[in-house]
């Protein structure tokens, strides 16, 4: 009897504080963007993490509904972002939804590299078990001083698009940070590329200091390169990002800007 006592409490304990972990970094709300029906009936609905798409990496969510309301959740779904400008079109780097059960939501992520405007307009098709689904989505550019994704021209001839993933909230201290790295192999085609050493060098440009203690991003998985870096102070910080394969220097300074 006392044995299980001890393990009620014991139990009650670690769960008490795994909910306060959960607390501490809240899950943030998803938003709807938009909502269509397929030609089969399903409701298909569009979630990101905030109000508006903008020239960065987004996390792109779709739900996927019966006309009763029952959820599919084995459904095979593919994004295919394209920009319609003037004399061309093009897409973006992407990543393919699956679907995860704690958020009944497939989440994906598509970088979109330029704001919707003058210069033209995008879409998002979700390919829902191969029937398309095309939605018109704003992209908002970012505040200026800021700039989160960028493609640059290596050495090798090849344009690199490089994405801050993380940190989405930057703070003062130690940040774990992520970096997406895709390659242009065409107009619509942009792998990730998982070859390149980074070097990390963070600048506050306004004050003319950089920060000790971080870590060079290294490549996990699927074009991410994880590190940290180290804010020491708010305001404006310049992220230069030296890209090497090898020895051979192919992006010298791919920098993004970040500011809070
Ligand atoms: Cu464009």
């Amino acid at each position: 009897m006392k044995k299980i006592l001890l393990l009620i409490i014991s139990a009650t304990i670690l769960l008490g504080s795994c909910k306060k972990d959960h607390k501490a970094e809240p899950e943030p709300v998803k938003i709807k963007i938009a909502e269509k029906t397929t030609s089969g009936g399903l409701r298909i609905a569009l979630w990101a993490d905030k109000s508006e798409f903008t020239v960065a990496y987004n996390k792109v969510y779709v739900s996927l509904a019966k006309p009763d309301g029952s959820e599919v959740n084995d459904a095979s779904l593919t994004y295919h972002p394209l920009m319609n400008m003037i004399s061309m079109q093009h897409s973006s780097p992407v990543e393919q939804p699956v679907y995860i059960s704690t958020e009944h939501l497939y989440g994906g992520a598509v970088v979109f590299s330029m704001p919707s405007g003058e210069m033209g307009s995008w879409q998002l098709t979700v390919n829902v078990n191969n029937e398309p689904v095309v939605f018109d989505v704003a992209v908002a550019p970012l505040p200026s001083g800021t700039k989160y994704t960028g493609t640059f021209v290596g050495t090798d001839g090849n344009s690199y698009t490089v994405s801050l993933v993380e940190p989405v909230l930057p703070k003062i201290g130690i940040n774990d940070i992520d970096v997406l790295v895709n390659r242009r192999a065409d107009m619509m085609n942009f792998p990730a590329d998982e070859g390149f050493i980074i070097e990390l060098n963070p600048e506050m440009p306004s004050m003319g200091h950089g920060s000790p203690n971080n870590v060079n991003p290294a490549h996990k998985s699927n074009g991410h390169y994880k590190g940290k870096v180290n804010f020491t102070m708010t305001g404006d910080w310049r992220l230069h990002l030296k890209l090497k394969k090898g020895e051979t220097v192919v992006v010298e300074d791919a920098a993004l800007d970040l500011f809070f």
